[in-house]
């Protein structure tokens, strides 16, 4: 008789290995941050840039709970944390970016930035998280506030968000001027630009 060998269930984009740690991936140093200071501050191709306070984007915007599993692209994977936050949708609804943009790039305290088009934010449900496996971000994590966007490598999500701007223009952020790839799709291993 066929001796059926089980097939594994957890579906992992190639050459990636399981931790259950979560480990740290920062580069440089943690940034301080005030939070009776901080200021989330979106500008670009909106009607009007806007700053908000810590309370104020925590009353402005419904609360979201995603469930989603995190890729370095050193090759650790970390499944299923459940982030909490707001979700990028409905950051878009909100400051209703003109017909023309197509990318939006998030600039972080420290010296941090990515850029994503706006395409992928919408359909990998993104979340602006500020909770992770129910408890606050710790600083290491991303405290305050951490894009997580799923179904891209990690350094996609970035961690102590502090400006957002949409734009019609793309520009590529730290990694992403520094040999990574501008999209960082893990299930095709999009990790390095295509000429390295
Ligand atoms: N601001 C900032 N965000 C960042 C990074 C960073 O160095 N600075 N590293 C990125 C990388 S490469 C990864 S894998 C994840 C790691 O998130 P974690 O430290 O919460 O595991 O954060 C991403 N976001
Ligand atoms: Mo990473």
């Amino acid at each position: 008789m066929a001796n059926k060998k089980s097939k594994p269930t957890i579906k992992l984009p190639p050459n990636q290995v399981i931790t259950d740690k979560f480990p740290e991936f920062t580069y440089g140093k943690l940034p301080k941050i005030s939070i009776k200071d901080w200021t989330l501050n979106i500008s670009g191709t909106i009607d009007k840039e806007i700053n908000l306070h810590w309370n104020d984007l925590l009353r402005k915007f419904k609360h979201n709970l995603i469930i989603s599993d995190f890729h370095c692209v050193t090759k650790w994977s970390k499944l299923n944390i459940v982030w909490e936050g707001i979700l990028i949708k409905d950051l878009i609804s909100f400051v209703k970016p003109n017909r023309t943009t197509k990318h939006v790039i998030f600039s972080c305290f420290g010296n941090y930035s990515t850029n994503l088009t706006l395409e992928t934010l919408i359909t990998t449900n993104a979340i602006l998280a500020h909770s992770a496996n129910k408890k606050p971000l710790t600083l290491e994590h991303g405290w305050p506030l951490r894009l997580v966007v799923p179904n891209r490598y990690g350094w996609k999500s970035a961690k102590w968000i502090r400006t957002i701007k949409f734009s019609d223009i793309d520009q590529p952020g730290f990694w992403e001027t520094n040999g990574y790839h501008n999209n960082g799709n893990p299930w095709t291993e999009e990790r390095f630009w295509p000429e390295l």
